[in-house]
């Protein structure tokens, strides 16, 4: 790190230790160091197909099978990987703050495997898969066995219960999001590429009610734009120092 990373750091630990409410906003940058790959970018590709292409309504009417070919894989994927220690780092801050809320947009129950409890998963989880027909849910480790899992109460198809391109997100987890995001002093965003609505807007949003933002990526993203300061490295080597610097 050079003299203006360290500053800004600084600057950055500085915002974090004057606030009590905090909002962290996750994306697949927080669990690639856990070896879980990002969606834009070189791992977001499976058998030759972009990741983004297979997660689609249009993909799963097209080909159900080819779709839970790549569910399965990355849910038999997950056994394997563990949180980071950015994942940690952020279940720590939760300790210290008054009100805290996780918001993630991933799907691969790291945040909570590390320890976050107030955690606000907005595109869904790959532990469970529902009925696209009726309200029928299960863990996605009983899933019955069938290339396309049937549904048991109604016969139609099952599928993983996270959200894709064109639907809706969960009401909930989105209620509780914008609370969040109206009550936080700041909002720190980590590791997502801000180009996917409606998870894009909350850094601007919250800045508009006067919270600040601090945002922690590898590179530069549209929520650089709004962002009081931005961290540019690894979350799991970032947050940990910036989570200690405000002990
Ligand atoms: C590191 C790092 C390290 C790496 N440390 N950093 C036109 C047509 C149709 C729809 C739309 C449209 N215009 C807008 C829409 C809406 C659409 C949208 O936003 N589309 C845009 C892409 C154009 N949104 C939706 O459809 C949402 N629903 C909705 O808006 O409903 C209302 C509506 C519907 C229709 C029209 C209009 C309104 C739903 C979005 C659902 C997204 N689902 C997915 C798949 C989830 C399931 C699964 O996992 O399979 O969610 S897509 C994918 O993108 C996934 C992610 O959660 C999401 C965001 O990606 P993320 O997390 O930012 O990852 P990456 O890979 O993009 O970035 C990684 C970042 O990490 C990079 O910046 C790296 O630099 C960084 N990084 N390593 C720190 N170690």
């Amino acid at each position: 790190m050079d003299t203006r990373d360290e500053q800004r750091l600084r600057e950055a630990a500085h915002m974090l230790s004057r606030s009590t409410r905090v909002a962290v906003l996750t994306g697949a940058g927080i669990s690639a160091e856990s070896g879980v790959p990002t969606f834009r970018g070189e791992g977001g590709f499976w058998r030759g197909r972009s990741a983004m292409e297979l997660a689609t309504p249009e993909a799963f009417r097209r080909d159900p099978e080819g779709v839970w070919e790549f569910y399965r894989f990355r849910i038999a994927g997950l056994e394997d990987v563990r949180p980071n220690d950015g994942h940690r780092a952020l279940a720590e801050l939760e300790g210290r703050c008054d009100r805290f809320w996780l918001i993630t947009q991933n799907v691969d129950g790291l945040h909570r495997a590390a320890g976050s409890r107030n955690v606000i998963e907005l595109h869904g989880t790959l532990a469970s898969a529902q009925c696209q027909a009726c309200s029928y849910r299960c863990p996605s480790d009983a899933l019955p066995g069938q290339p396309v899992p049937i549904c048991p109460t109604c016969g139609d198809r099952l599928r993983p219960a996270v959200v894709w391109f064109g639907e809706s997100l969960p009401g909930q987890a989105l209620a509780e999001a914008e609370e969040a995001i109206e009550d936080c002093e700041l909002m720190l965003v980590v590791g997502t590429s801000g180009v996917v609505q409606p998870a894009s807007s909350f850094a601007r949003w919250a800045r508009s009610r006067g919270a600040r933002v601090v945002e922690v990526n590898l590179e530069s993203t549209p929520i650089s734009d709004v962002a009081d300061v931005s961290l540019f490295g690894p979350a799991g080597v970032i947050l940990p120092r910036l989570i200690e610097m405000t002990a």
